[in-house]
């Protein structure tokens, strides 16, 4: 998969990339990604990316030249996705980093300022993404986001078989308690079925742990879930 992103702050991006599961996969070569300074397609003197709103108000507006010039030199195919990184955009999920994962080439723009010119999202966007109700100073940080679930859900980008299975599992669910050594800390004891070896046990704690955590702290992800005939009746028995 390639990746551009264009921004007018590349220096904030380009560390990101530079460790972890990220750096890995590009390290493969699961994974291309090339960041873009919008000032570099401007053709002014003092490299002008942003102007004034049409009617007023407070803030800036990104430039509709820079942005078509930037993306006219990345030579999208028609398959490629456009995405503008926005708070007006669909909320960003799972569902959404496993979807694009299966793409070939993803453009993300990183707004600033108050946005984009309508035009460029009107011609060349292919999809509008948030990261969540609150505001960021721009699309830097959430277009770091998307790369860094996309990354991790690429084709064995984790290398490690069993978190993928794992993730699958107790897909949609939040995780459940973990521990480690020692057994006993500052009065507070592991519970003793983490400590039984009963493997099948111990699944079905994690489990159900995940299910009652979700039910108490995120209900509204359990309805859009199809659930086993046992999960239901450990909620109905746990409430
Ligand atoms: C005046 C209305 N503001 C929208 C709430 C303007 C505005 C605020 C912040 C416009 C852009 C921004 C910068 N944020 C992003 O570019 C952004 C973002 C975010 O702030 N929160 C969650 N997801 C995203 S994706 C891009």
């Amino acid at each position: 998969m390639r990746i551009d992103i264009i921004t007018i702050f590349p220096e904030v991006i380009l560390p990101v990339l530079q460790a972890g599961i990220l750096k890995r996969a590009q390290a493969r070569d699961l994974l291309t990604v090339n960041v873009h300074n919008l000032r570099d397609f401007t053709t002014d003197r003092h490299q002008t990316v942003d102007d004034y709103p049409y009617g007023g108000g407070a803030g800036m507006i990104l430039k509709p030249e820079p942005l078509f010039a930037a993306i006219k030199k990345l030579e999208p195919e028609s398959t490629a996705r456009i995405i503008y990184l926005t708070p007006q955009g669909t909320p960003f999920n799972q569902s959404l980093a496993e979807a694009f994962s299966l793409e070939s080439h993803l453009i993300l723009i990183c707004g600033r300022y108050k946005g984009i010119d309508e035009r460029v999202r009107m011609k060349l966007v292919t999809d509008e993404i948030s990261i969540g109700d609150y505001v960021l100073s721009g699309g830097e940080i959430p277009a770091l986001a998307l790369v860094d679930a996309i990354g991790r859900v690429l084709p064995r980008a984790l290398g490690n078989y069993e978190s993928a299975q794992e993730d699958s599992f107790s897909q949609g669910l939040l995780d459940c308690p973990h521990y480690t050594r020692p057994a006993e800390f500052e009065g507070m004891q592991v519970p003793d079925i983490l400590l039984s070896g009963h493997h099948d046990n111990i699944t079905r704690w994690q489990h159900e742990q995940s299910l009652k955590r979700t039910a108490e702290r995120r209900p509204e992800l359990l309805k859009n879930m199809e659930l086993s005939a046992e999960d239901v009746a450990y909620l109905k028995n746990n409430k």
